[in-house]
């Protein structure tokens, strides 16, 4: 099925598959909505808001992983990939859920964890239980190496993704196994067919045959290690685990081995799939995964962006790292053109489960009314981003951080406690107040608060006298769905408009080219979006919009506006603005005040 596109004029442009200009929309369960009062979010839950994210106009649910699990890593630890997690709901709910879904045309992908298993996995236990058991080479073990005093050391001095050693040692049968995350996460060895045939069979198949569309894969780029365990170069003489990305990040077979995921699974049925893609952060590495010829994924998330803040290396993530709009604006732009002239495909993305909220990041919270227009001016950022769009829970209703003043114990997150200990283990008080200031901006636990929905007792997440999972935010009264849902003017409303206009003008905003004109300038961002047609213009011209966001409380001038789209200033058009309609006035146009942004577009709306 795939989706028409045209110029304003109707006149055809192309074909394109369904899920170019999707909505994607990114629910976290365990903090969407609790139906039974257990503080947990559920599917039920689920359920009963998929009206509410019809009406903001998505298309496609991504749920993030619901499947049985001692959730040591929030379900990214699956111990039954055909189980749901009890809390959760059950199968059953998960057909109610496709049922209700594609009904109203919308479809679900679900989160596939296939980089590792948890410790309590089925096939980890019949792992371990022996060296000669048949399943043994499903995981990766090696054995210890000693030194000159007999002290025995793990393989290699590779460092986790939550701090401490990639190697957990077995008493049972004497060897290390591999997890790149949590000990209780082994690595699943993907060099095994066997393995990777269950994978496809167990975790794929079985949710296939049920009628979800797709997934998001986790880890993507990770299933193939280099198979020598070789030490990595030391880069951090503090620690004695040091960060070796290169030796299990797109590894030697990893093309191999998506592409016959997508031969042997995705393309039968038809599955939509998108990859998490990090530490990938070149287009001439991304675009192999993507290029619609290579038949491997339909798109990815490059990270380079949304890790705008952290720390440099691996244990220094948390040790925030400020930066100048124009590094954000320059980022921006080589990901939204690097699938020029390609058969690539890109995404737009802000937020999501593993960092913290958008509009605390990239915006201003300071006052009331900077919050609310500097998240709308974010909205109006990412309905013109070319790509498929991914929106994340809380953040159409500019859902904020934490408070500043909760202390370490409202942090859930297995990372944000690892880097915290291990800050104070070091001893360096600096280190600790410094990972801590990190925390407060970066951390997990930032997107993982439930969601806000109405100012009754536990933001309407759970019910009145529950004891949600993790804190319910202080700022639920101000911020929350159901005060924003009648309000013309709340950031709700405004992303349903922008999602709307995003859709209708899809030739321009989804497919797109995208050309930034002021990378220096440190408070305006100024791009100009064209479509491929070859009219559609008022004069004739290709179709433009020009986006100027002001990304700072000056007021500033928006420029010549008609010379940026190319067009007469006759012919200039406001197509949306973060603050109402903004009548031209003459030869020039209002200055954008404070967090302000408009489209202006050489074409009639
Ligand atoms: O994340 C993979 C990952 O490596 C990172 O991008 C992640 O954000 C991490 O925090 C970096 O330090 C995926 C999931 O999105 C994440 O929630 C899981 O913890 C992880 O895989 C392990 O399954």
């Amino acid at each position: 099925m795939g989706s028409l596109i045209s110029d304003d004029e109707g006149r055809y442009i192309g074909t394109e598959p369904w899920w170019k200009d999707a909505l994607f929309y990114q629910v976290y369960p365990a903090s969407f909505k609790d139906s039974n009062g257990d503080g947990w979010g559920d599917l039920p839950g689920l359920i009963s808001k998929i009206d509410y994210l019809e009406e903001l106009g998505v298309d496609v649910v991504w749920v993030s992983p619901i499947f049985e699990s001692p959730q040591k890593d929030m379900g990214y630890d699956v111990s039954d990939y055909q189980k749901i997690y009890a809390p959760y709901g059950t199968v059953q709910d998960v057909d109610a859920l496709l049922e209700e879904c594609h009904k109203r045309g919308m479809k679900v992908i679900l989160d596939l964890v296939v980089n590792h298993t948890s410790v309590e996995h089925e096939w980890f236990k019949e792992s371990r239980s022996s060296k000669d058991n048949p399943k043994r080479d499903w995981y990766i073990w090696r054995p210890a190496r000693y030194d000159d005093n007999g002290a025995r050391h793990p393989p290699t001095n590779w460092r986790g993704y939550f701090a401490g050693p990639t190697w957990t040692w077995d008493e049972q049968t004497q060897e290390y196994y591999l997890h790149l995350y949590a000990p209780d996460q082994p690595d699943l060895n993907w060099e095994n067919a066997k393995c990777r045939e269950a994978i496809y069979e167990n975790t794929m198949r079985f949710w296939l045959d049920r009628g979800v569309d797709g997934f998001r894969i986790d880890t993507v780029n990770k299933y193939s290690k280099r198979t020598d365990f070789v030490d990595a170069p030391v880069t951090d003489p503090t620690s004695p685990h040091q960060p070796a990305p290169e030796m299990w990040c797109n590894g030697p077979r990893i093309h191999e081995f998506i592409h016959e995921m997508n031969r042997k699974v995705l393309a039968p049925y038809n599955a939509v799939s998108v990859g998490e893609l990090s530490l990938t952060p070149e287009p001439n590495q991304v675009i192999p995964y993507v290029s619609a010829q290579a038949q491997e994924l339909d798109m990815v998330f490059e990270f380079s962006v949304i890790r705008l803040g952290n720390g440099n290396g691996f244990g220094a993530k948390y040790i925030y790292d400020p930066f100048p709009l124009s590094t954000l604006k320059r980022l921006t732009a080589k990901w939204q053109s690097f699938i020029e002239g390609t058969d690539a495909w890109a995404t737009a993305f802000c937020e999501n489960h593993d960092n913290g909220r958008a509009v605390s990041r990239f915006g201003d919270t300071s006052t009331p009314d900077l919050w609310s227009r500097s998240a709308k001016t974010i909205a109006l950022w990412q309905a013109t981003m070319t790509g498929t769009l991914f929106l994340y829970q809380g953040q159409e209703i500019g859902m904020t951080n934490m408070p500043p003043s909760w202390g370490m114990e409202e942090y859930k997150d297995i990372e944000s406690a690892n880097f915290y200990a291990e800050a104070v283990e070091s001893g360096d008080g600096e280190r600790v107040r410094k990972t801590m200031h990190g925390l407060r901006i970066l951390a997990r636990d930032h997107a993982r608060v439930p969601f806000q929905w109405s100012d009754e007792p536990n933001a309407g997440f759970s019910d009145a006298g529950a004891t949600s999972w993790m804190r319910v935010h202080d700022d639920y009264a101000a911020i929350n769905a159901a005060r924003q849902r009648h309000d013309p003017d709340s950031i709700l409303s405004f992303y349903k408009r922008v999602m709307k206009l995003r859709k209708r003008y899809k030739d321009v905003f989804v497919f797109g080219s995208h050309k930034l004109l002021d990378p220096d300038d440190e408070e305006v961002w100024t791009y100009v979006k064209e479509g491929p047609g070859s009219g559609g213009g008022r004069d004739g011209t290709p179709r433009k919009a020009l986006v100027v966001m002001n990304f700072s409380r000056s007021e500033r001038g928006v420029g010549d506006v008609a010379t940026a789209l190319g067009c007469n200033e006759g012919d200039v058009r406001l197509l949306v603005g973060t603050n109402g309609p903004a009548p031209s006035q003459g030869r020039t146009w209002p200055a954008l005040v404070a967090w302000e942004g408009r489209v202006y577009t050489n074409f009639d709306p």
